[in-house]
């Protein structure tokens, strides 16, 4: 299971062993992981290593330990219905967690190419291009780029901090933007060194690319949105009609 020679530092290779034993339910959710001592001899590695690895797994929400009783398996991914059109910030209100966001870039600039054929745009259209980590009660489970047509609701990026706001309500209360549906895209890749980096992903986290075009009551496409939620935090859940 750990290769001695390999250049992966063991202690991520621990962490990969124990991610995907929770991935596999092996280690399933509450339960108690095997302890640092019984998992060193097992791997023939130090304490100090088992441990670097449990710590981080523990900072990024997968792990949680009870003093005195070991280390356990924090419960569930965060779980989204595939069945209305929510934001982020709503999303982990209604589940009683604390939204927030890293802001890495915010600007107004002529729509790139991917961003004229999504949103059906003439080509140097500006537009309001918004990168964050967004931050549910202070881990990182996604990063998001937002591209929303400048002209529909101009000057939001010097008024307001969306490191706490919602965009959403914004675009609604401060430009009375009716948003009304969305369409999306799932794929499963690999995270971008960025992604990597953004989210503290170790190489081998799988990530959920999502693309969302966004529409207003008109018809109109308004936002185009690239996002990678982390795929070991997430879970998007739908219900399917038959012979709808
Ligand atoms: C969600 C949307 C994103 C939107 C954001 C607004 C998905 C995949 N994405 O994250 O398109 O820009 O909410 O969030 O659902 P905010 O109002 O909290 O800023």
């Amino acid at each position: 299971m750990i290769a001695h020679d390999s250049h992966v530092p063991l202690y991520i290779q621990i962490k990969d062993y124990i991610r995907l034993n929770i991935q596999a339910g092996v280690f399933p959710e509450n339960s108690r992981i095997p302890s640092e001592r019984q998992l060193a001899e097992q791997f023939q590695v130090s304490r100090l290593t088992v441990s670097k690895a449990i710590n981080e797994l523990i900072q990024e929400g997968l792990l949680h330990s009870h003093v005195g009783k070991g280390t356990f398996v924090s419960s569930t991914k965060i779980e989204q219905e595939l069945r209305t059109l929510t934001s982020f910030t709503e999303e982990m209100i209604r589940r009683g967690q604390r939204p927030s966001s890293r802001v890495l870039y915010a600007a107004v600039e002529p729509a790139s190419s991917e961003v004229t054929k999504a949103l059906l745009l003439p080509s140097g259209t500006k537009i309001i291009v918004l990168r964050r980590v967004r931050l549910a009660d202070n881990q990182p489970v996604a990063l998001e780029t937002s591209a929303i047509v400048a002209a529909i609701c101009p000057g939001i990026v010097d008024k307001h901090d969306f490191s706490q706001e919602s965009l959403y309500q914004v675009l609604r209360e401060e430009c009375g933007i009716r948003i009304a549906y969305a369409r999306q895209t799932f794929e499963s890749r690999q995270a971008t060194p960025e992604e990597q980096e953004a989210l503290h992903l170790d190489p081998h986290t799988p990530i959920l690319g999502i693309t969302r075009v966004t529409y207003n009551a008109q018809e109109q496409p308004i936002e185009y949105v690239r996002s990678a939620y982390r795929g070991d935090r997430y879970k998007f859940n739908a219900i399917l009609r038959y012979g709808e």
